[in-house]
């Protein structure tokens, strides 16, 4: 049986629904944006080429550490996940390439995955490793960490599982690997701070010298968990230094949901591009920890800033300064396509208001100390409502003008529940 795919008439008869209100939508605002001296069909257009890939772990149901509640229709294999991170980027047209997790996603047939993957117009971007958990059959436990671990033997393993991740991602043609460790400790006097961060250079450069000369290797830091007392790369400032051990290839990554509460994460964005080592960003929201709850669904306007960081970077910096961008996310009680659908859009409102904020007049006023009016200049760019941008982009790429009343339109859920029956075993992994 052909899986099923959301067909482009559905699309376009959607589309044809949405047309008229879109375009008056459209002018108008094209018509005040114009008077600000922003033209609306070039911000439309960087839009249109701006990606945030989709994680493989993503399309099914996460869980909490208490329980996962099962969807219906789940994706049973990485090919069945391609499928799902295909009807995310048929309708929405923001996300035309996948993160995969080794050895989740681990392919008997990598010719296979590369094909199917080319036959859906979808790319593989970072690949990431995972020495956090036990998998099946392993020699050696992480349960006192992997690339740290006071054992040479562990800290091996877990350099090879890394290796083993860049020649996977070779073969499929991804040019970076993420790197997140949970190593660290849970009480005080368990690890020496020093050894454990000495260990983890030793580690981390064993993996970068099995860098090809195009890939980069991105240090993702979290300040907590499962680490509950101290983690080996808990900060951007540890991260950093590490990157900077490393080498040019190193860069470090930045996850919204990896920082205290409160943390100034606009301004970590911006130190870490000045010094050009800022690699990649994983989006989500929180509210307390790492929720990883859907991007823009808390903080919008924490996105918009770091957003308006980020443009400054591209301003500064031009087509070298590019981080791979992703959403990270745990869907536990929503569906995975509809949360990354809708997370994908927030992640492009963000980054079209960035986009439409008046440089000049903010530079102006922060020169001559007109606080208020700098202030005014930011928010000028948040207030406005940039969805029919969005929509317009998406639908001049083929994609929809609301994705996710045409996903529910499209009847996919339901197809998927009949084409695969859960056998209730699954897991999904949450980083
Ligand atoms: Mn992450």
């Amino acid at each position: 049986m052909d899986a099923f795919r959301i067909s482009d008439s559905v699309i376009a008869d959607h589309n044809a629904r949405a047309a008229a209100s879109l375009k008056r939508d459209y002018d108008n605002l094209g018509e005040a944006l114009s008077r600000r001296g922003v033209k609306i069909d070039s911000i439309r257009d960087t839009v249109a080429r701006f990606n945030v890939a989709v994680p493989s772990w993503g399309v099914g149901t996460g869980g909490t550490r208490f329980a996962r509640f099962a969807g219906v229709g789940e994706p049973r294999n990485v090919y069945e996940k391609l499928d799902d991170c295909d009807a995310i980027h048929r309708l929405g047209r923001i996300s035309r390439t996948v993160s995969l997790h080794f050895p989740w996603d681990k392919a008997e047939d990598l010719g296979r995955l590369k094909s199917h993957a080319r036959e859906l117009g979808l790319a593989f971007d970072a690949v990431n490793s995972n020495t956090f958990q036990d998998q099946a059959g392993q020699t050696l436990s992480y349960k006192f960490g992997s690339l740290t671990h006071q054992d040479r033997e562990v800290r091996k393993q877990a350099v090879r599982h890394n290796l083993e991740c860049i020649e996977l991602g070779k073969e499929l043609g991804s040019k970076a690997i993420t790197v997140w460790v949970g190593d660290g400790s849970n009480f005080p006097g368990q690890q020496d701070f020093t050894e454990a961060f000495e260990r983890y250079l030793e580690s981390a450069s064993e993996i970068y010298r099995g860098l090809p000369s195009d890939w980069m290797m991105f240090l993702e830091h979290k300040l907590f968990e499962p680490a509950f007392y101290a983690t080996v790369i808990n900060d951007w400032g540890t991260s950093y230094l590490a990157a900077s051990r490393l080498g040019p290839q190193a860069k470090c990554l930045v996850d919204l949901g990896h920082h205290a509460p409160n943390t100034n994460i606009e301004m970590i964005v911006a130190r870490l591009a000045w010094a050009k080592k800022l690699g990649g960003f994983h989006f989500n929201d929180s509210m307390y920890g790492d929720d990883d709850l859907d991007s823009g669904s808390i903080k919008p306007f924490q996105l918009f800033l770091i957003f308006n960081e980020l443009v400054s970077a591209e301003r500064r910096q031009g087509a070298e300064f590019k981080p791979a961008y992703m959403l990270d996310q745990s869907h536990n009680v929503t569906d995975p396509i509809e949360s990354l659908l809708l997370s994908g859009q927030e992640v492009g409102r963000a980054y079209a208001k960035a986009l439409i904020i008046d440089r000049a007049k903010l530079s102006a006023a922060q020169q001559a100390n007109d606080v208020i009016e700098a202030r005014r200049t930011v928010t000028a760019a948040y207030q406005t409502d940039v969805s029919p941008i969005l929509a317009a982009a998406r639908v001049q790429q083929g994609g929809a003008a609301d994705p996710i009343a045409a996903f529910r339109e499209s009847g996919y859920r339901e197809r998927k529940t009949k084409e695969r029956p859960s056998d209730g075993s699954r897991r999904s992994g949450i980083v």
